[in-house]
């Protein structure tokens, strides 16, 4: 028996980039509703919204002022409202973006713990100065200290995030109780579940001071300890299973130890998590220092979450990555061809599919000329950072392109009218300047387009139980080939993916079920970037 959520496919909208219908440039929940027929007619059945509440904007939304009223640049309740209902109209049901490992600073709980004396103090971890400064030797997420001095309240406050992000104190039962309410408060309005934004990092287990590391010293007193646990196991029990819904966590820097430990069904915690390593291999130390993307390293990790996890949120893109086609495809030569077998690789292994917006018609890395045009507060400190150790302009520019979150922020690319039919106004970002040739528009016309490619995945896998829970057993893991079977109920499916610019031979038997290119006899020979699922009986 499965879950309504393991049958479905995720498309993850970032409404500030969707589709703006009032003008101003930014995206909105009533072009969200427009646009509601294509989403449909894509095959998606369920919406993850990155957030549309209160927010003064410090890092796109994921600051969050008030968690019950709307951004209003986004639109108002009653749009919402409008949205939830609607959706279910076309069987497309809603998730939203659960930020609570901290809040904005503009919160109105943030600015009565100022006040030593406020019963808000301790919804927030304050210290007093530590030898005249910050309490501790931790760094942040965003290349920055995460200690911020507060002159009202003579003490500093943690901020793992920007100093606009003040961390909750998950320690006080209140902060819990506030978390439940805003969560029964969206659930009632009838969505269906969460994506839980860095939700293994709430508990910090100790303040003292971390190993010293590269990046992030200090996690190991956060990173997926007991509290956090216990925490989760609090918002199933008070909470989750109460409501036909689901909770996919972010989990940074899990190993599938870890993601077992949050998500198994025994432990009553999350429903499954986005693990990282998977977006990791085709980078050093740390994502702003790639180096050239390995498939069968990245086929490798693939084969240990699939065999690892019983079921995983697997995913290519999203507001925080960099386009797929560009990372692990190949966006010049063979735009068309990776892309779609990148589709055939997301729709086929075991899991629930997360679609980013843009993903389905292929859209590629931004072509950035001047650093004003980067809008990403990671992406602007760490350009900083690397400027004040004196690294060359053009060294960092590059580091910043290639990595910058902005590449998946660009408005969504629907026409190849002014502004890719996103805005009539000023777009808050620059569109990419290949709209004229990537687009829905156009791409609805072309029967082989990347978007009818993915219409076409995503109905197979709504058909076929083999897709959706059969095993998963990894055949051939090479730089030029990845090649898994899937197992269900007497019937085996042979996924071949090629991952190279060559053609190559490659033995597989059984007739096609799809194919990339289209074809219908296979004879060996994958050709680059190709694509097949072959199907065969088994006895027994
Ligand atoms: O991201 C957490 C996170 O770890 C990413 O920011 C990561 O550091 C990097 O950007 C991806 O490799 C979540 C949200 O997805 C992100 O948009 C927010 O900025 C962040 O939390 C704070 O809420």
């Amino acid at each position: 028996m499965s879950d309504w959520w393991q049958d479905r496919v995720v498309y993850q909208i970032y409404p500030r980039s969707f589709q703006d219908t009032d003008g101003d440039g930014i995206g909105d929940i009533p072009g969200i509703i427009s646009r509601l027929p294509d989403l449909k007619e894509l095959g998606v059945g369920i919406l993850w919204l990155s957030p549309v509440y209160s927010s003064p904007d410090d890092d796109n939304g994921y600051d969050i002022s008030d968690y019950r009223n709307i951004q209003p640049a986004f639109g108002t309740m009653a749009d919402m409202d409008r949205l939830i209902s609607e959706a279910g109209r076309f069987d497309i049901r809603i998730i939203m973006d659960l930020v609570i490992n901290h809040t904005s600073d503009e919160h109105e709980w943030f600015q009565k713990s100022r006040d030593p004396k406020s019963p808000y103090r301790n919804y927030y971890i304050w210290k007093p100065a530590e030898n005249g400064g910050p309490p501790n030797n931790w760094t942040s997420f965003f290349a920055e200290k995460c200690w911020e001095y507060d002159d009202r309240s003579a003490e500093y406050y943690l901020h793992l995030f920007s100093r606009k992000q003040p961390d909750l104190n998950y320690r006080n039962p209140e902060v819990l109780r506030e978390v439940e309410n805003i969560m029964r408060f969206w659930l009632d309005k009838g969505i269906s579940g969460f994506r839980c934004d860095v939700i293994n990092i709430l508990y910090k287990a100790s303040l003292d001071d971390g190993e010293r590391k590269l990046i992030l010293t200090g996690s190991e007193h956060y990173i997926s300890r007991g509290g956090t646990h216990e925490i989760l196991r609090r918002l199933r029990s008070d909470v989750l299973n109460h409501y036909d819904c689901f909770a996919v966590g972010e989990t940074v820097f899990v190993t599938p130890k870890m993601a077992f430990d949050l998500c198994d069904k025994s432990r009553s915690e999350l429903d499954m998590v986005f693990s990282f390593e998977h977006m990791e291999t085709d980078q050093y130390f740390v994502k702003w220092f790639k180096h050239r993307f390995r498939a069968g390293r990245f086929a490798k990790v693939i084969s240990k979450w699939q065999n690892e996890l019983a079921w995983n949120a697997n995913y290519l893109e999203n507001h925080d990555q960099p386009r797929s086609v560009s990372c692990f495809g190949n966006d010049k030569a063979y735009w068309k061809e990776s892309a779609k077998m990148l589709a055939v690789y997301l729709l086929s292994i075991r899991g629930t599919p997360y679609i980013y917006q843009g993903q389905e018609i292929g859209m590629t890395n931004f072509d950035f000329k001047t650093t004003e045009e980067i809008q990403d507060i990671e992406s602007r400190n760490v350009y900083r950072l690397l400027r004040r150790y004196h690294i060359p302009k053009k060294i960092c520019w590059k580091l910043i392109c290639r990595t910058s979150r902005d590449n998946a922020r660009t408005p969504m690319q629907w026409s190849r009218s002014e502004h890719a039919g996103f805005t009539t106004g000023t777009p808050w970002l620059g569109v990419n300047h290949n709209y004229s040739r990537i687009n829905v528009e156009d791409q609805k016309k072309d029967p082989s387009s990347i978007r009818n490619f993915y219409r076409s995945m995503i109905a197979l896998r709504s058909q076929n139980d083999t897709l959706k829970y059969g095993s998963f057993r990894a055949l051939r893991m090479t730089n030029r080939l990845f090649s898994f079977e899937r197992e269900y109920q007497g019937e085996r499916l042979t996924v071949l993916l090629s991952f190279s610019p060559k053609s190559q031979a490659v033995h597989g038997s059984g007739t096609i079920l799809i194919a990339s290119s289209e074809r219908t006899v296979y004879d060996g020979i994958l050709t680059p970037y190709e694509a097949i699922i072959l199907k065969t009986e088994v006895k027994g």
